[in-house]
């Protein structure tokens, strides 16, 4: 029995490794399948790939951006009558739009994925979140060219992601609670600090930290942290999908700094306090400020990310916004455009028409005289 796991092309400009397909395929390995990766993003040559390994199953994993090339590859696989699966966000949020595939699999796949490879049937299978994940084998990142990866902000290479918890317990309006749910799930420092040392054996120097929520238990963070400094582990990491405004302290960010985080984006989404709290988010416009602040004198780089043209916003309202931009000092601005995803609590609603064309970078010419920019939707176009 042979899988192949592969990942579509999606246009964007980071590109790291996909890490769900890599637990799924360090789950399979343990197992003794024969499985090999393939990420369209850094490689290419997927019928090759079928030609030459003669997989028996294909699975393929989908977000939101790459529905059309994941049907794409489905059909191709079908056609030489090669069993698909597919995976990930996309399908399990909204499975109904992959029912070319013999099977589609939502939520952590890791065992029901085993199980489906075994004994192979059609239709939606759903798989319930994973507890312990320190029984889980790490990612098998070793089966992808480390070398071909990049993040928005790198300080050295080869760079990797660890994902150290999976959910989030909170329910801002705007995010997809796709496939990790609402039950925040930790794993162990011990576990944690394994898995970085056996990254950095592979020849890894820095790490993406890729959780929704790293420091929701701020023990945890403390104590993995002690565990790095104490082991004199050498490496540098990141980020990059921001850390909780509410619970972060100073404190937390100079130990975390001191075990080598060297950026820190945060993400308050908007800069004006009554979209907050519409979106469900609990801090402050000051906490906000204090914090990009603490990241600045304690030397940790700071992209900060904002979104502007929520389908309730007004152009007064994205203007303060742009207010409030101005009147921080970050690294670098990230200013993104809304856009509806299944799953959230905003997807149903129409967008304003007077919304509908805004352009970032005019906004951000007008209103950003001193901020470095960089406007996150033209890489998608
Ligand atoms: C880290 C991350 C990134 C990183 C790394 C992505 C990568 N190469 O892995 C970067 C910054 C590059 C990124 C980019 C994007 N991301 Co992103 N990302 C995340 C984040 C925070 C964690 C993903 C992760 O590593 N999870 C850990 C692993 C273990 O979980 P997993 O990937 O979901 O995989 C499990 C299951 O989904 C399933 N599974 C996965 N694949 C397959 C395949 C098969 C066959 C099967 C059966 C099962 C299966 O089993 C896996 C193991 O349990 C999630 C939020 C989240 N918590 O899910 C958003 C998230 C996945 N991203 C999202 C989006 C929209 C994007 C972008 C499209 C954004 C954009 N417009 O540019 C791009 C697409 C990039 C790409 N190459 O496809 C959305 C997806 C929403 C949707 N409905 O599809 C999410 C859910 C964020 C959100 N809350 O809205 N992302
Ligand atoms: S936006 Fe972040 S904090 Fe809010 S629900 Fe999503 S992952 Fe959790």
């Amino acid at each position: 029995m042979k899988v192949l796991l592969v990942a579509p092309e999606t246009k964007t400009r980071v590109k790291m490794p996909p890490l769900g397909l890599l637990y799924i395929a360090g789950y399979l390995r343990s197992k003794g399948v024969n499985v090999k990766v393939l990420d369209l993003n850094v490689n290419k040559g997927f019928e090759n790939e079928l030609r030459v390994y003669k997989p028996s199953v294909v699975g393929i994993s989908c977000n939101n951006s790459n529905v059309k090339q994941a049907l794409r590859l489905g059909g191709i696989a079908k056609e030489q009558g090669i069993l698909t699966v597919a995976g990930g966000p996309e399908p399990s949020l909204t499975p109904g739009l992959f029912t070319s595939f013999d099977g589609i699999i939502t939520g952590e796949a890791e065992k029901t994925f085993y199980d489906y490879v075994k004994k192979p049937r059609k239709g939606i299978i759903k798989s319930s979140l994973i507890n312990d994940l320190d029984s889980l084998p790490f990612p098998a990142i070793d089966l992808v060219n480390l070398k071909a990866y990049k993040s928005l902000f790198n300080k050295n290479k080869p760079v990797s992601s660890i994902m150290t918890s999976r959910g989030c317990p909170f329910k801002c309006a705007h995010c997809s609670h796709g496939v990790n749910g609402t039950n925040w799930r930790p794993r162990s420092p011990e576990n944690i600090l394994n898995e970085i040392e056996w990254q950095l054996s592979l020849g890894v120097k820095e790490i993406c930290f890729a959780d929704d929520n790293l420091i929701h238990d701020n023990e945890r963070i403390n104590g993995l942290c002690d565990l790095i400094i104490s082991k004199g582990l050498k490496f540098d990491w990141q980020c990059p999908n921001g850390i909780l405004i509410d619970k972060v302290s100073k404190e937390l960010l100079a130990k975390m700094k001191a075990a080598g985080c060297w950026s820190i984006t945060l993400s308050p989404d908007s800069g004006n306090q009554s979209v907050l709290k519409r979106l469900r988010k609990n801090f402050s416009l000051s906490k906000v400020k204090k914090v990009v602040d603490w990241c600045g004198e304690l030397g940790i780089f700071t992209p900060v990310y904002f979104i502007i043209g929520f389908p309730f916003e007004t152009i007064g309202g994205i203007k303060r916004t742009f207010k409030f931009i101005n009147q921080l000092k970050p690294d670098v601005v990230l200013l993104d455009k809304f856009k509806p995803l299944p799953g959230n609590k905003l997807s149903d609603r129409s967008i304003s028409s007077r919304l509908k064309n805004l352009s970032l970078s005019m906004y951000s010419r007008v209103y950003l005289r001193n901020n470095k920019v960089i406007n996150l939707s033209s890489f998608r176009k």
